[in-house]
């Protein structure tokens, strides 16, 4: 039997619309609303940073954290839903500002590692073992703030405090080269793999993949897939799509590179991901001038397209395609592709 998929989606992917030049433009979604969204559209899965499952968290005791994720377990269970992951959210707090592992400030560094222990919190009372590690403004406007060597440490040992502390929690990085920071010390899966394989658990240390991160980084993302594929260590993936090197667009999966889309589903599908149980995550985000009314269509939409990418990936002609290959004749694998996805 062909793999069947999971998928998966955060709150922040339904969003009112604020970018960094304007406010929101629709109404916030409640949580609930975002549920029943999701069981709409048929995803099963929910991504949270650790304080959409639990608000405030920092003023919140360790029992009391995990009474209200234990609460949000059941809000779940309630409407055929798990949690797929959780991730620290570091970047919005004050102590965050210049970074969190790898901040200049020793005092914000140690709160990092503790933060990032309530988000373990978080996960376990949830039911999940998978933290997310988005080291978002781990890096540097200007290269002479920090010490890269120093840095890249730092990073290290927030990992290992982590897994020192949880020894049931599995952690997958997702890489990004820049934005918010300029350049980031852990922009490509080649450097969260060196980290993990470096770890005290190089068995828990996984990736993440977003498409948009990729493209960002110069790279190809299906390759990036498949190099993690090959290592095991491919735990979850953000689809979705970027036009060129801009600020991360978050756009449907598929919408700038449809072809570059079909060879991460491709990729997906020849390594039997879906049979890992990993889940399918969309990290697009809705246009700011997109209605309220409609505002999950980017969901709805990047779904339909994976789903489609599925089955031109099982109907390719792929003994037509062998040939071309032991031929080395790569212009007519070309064609044969082209037209395949043209459907012509
Ligand atoms: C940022 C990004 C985040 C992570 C989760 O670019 O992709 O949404 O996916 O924190
Ligand atoms: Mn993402």
């Amino acid at each position: 039997m062909p793999a069947a998929y999971r998928f998966s989606i955060g709150p922040w992917n339904i969003h009112p619309g604020a970018d960094p030049f304007g406010p929101p433009v629709r109404p916030p979604v409640p949580f609930d609303q975002v549920l029943d969204a999701a069981v709409a559209l048929g995803f099963e899965g929910i991504q949270f940073h650790d304080d959409d499952a639990v608000p405030d968290l920092e003023s919140l005791a360790p029992a009391a954290i995990a009474r209200e994720a234990e609460a949000m377990r059941r809000r779940l269970a309630d409407q055929g839903l798990v949690a797929e992951f959780v991730a620290p959210r570091l970047w919005e707090h004050a102590h965050g500002i210049d970074g969190g592992y790898t901040s200049n400030d020793p005092s914000a560094r140690r709160w990092a590692i503790e933060r990032s222990k309530r988000c373990v919190d978080v996960a376990l009372a949830l039911g999940c073992d998978l933290i997310v590690m988005w080291p978002a403004r781990e890096g540097t406007a200007v290269r002479e703030s920090k010490n890269p060597v120093q840095a890249s440490r730092q990073v290290l040992e927030a990992i290992d405090a982590i897994l020192l502390a949880a020894p049931n929690v599995r952690i997958a990085i997702e890489p990004k080269p820049n934005e918010p920071v300029d350049h980031a010390f852990v922009p490509t899966i080649g450097h969260a793999l060196s980290l993990g394989a470096r770890s005290v658990a190089p068995d828990r240390v996984g990736v993440l993949i977003e498409t948009a991160h990729a493209i960002l980084a110069g790279l190809d993302p299906s390759d990036e897939m498949g190099f993690a594929l090959a290592a095991g260590k491919l735990w979850s993936v953000h689809l979705n799509d970027q036009n060129g090197l801009k600020f991360d667009q978050d756009k449907v999966f598929g919408a700038a590179n449809l072809r570059g889309a079909f060879d991460q589903v491709r990729v997906l599908e020849m390594a039997g991901y879906g049979d890992t149980g990993a889940f399918i995550g969309f990290d697009v985000k809705a246009q700011r001038t997109q209605r309220a009314d409609s505002a999950t269509a980017h969901l709805a939409t990047s779904k339909r397209v994976f789903l489609a990418l599925v089955e031109k990936v099982r109907s390719f002609p792929q003994t037509i395609a062998d040939q071309c290959i032991a031929d080395r004749d790569y212009e007519s694998l070309e064609r044969l592709v082209l037209e395949h996805l043209l459907a012509v």
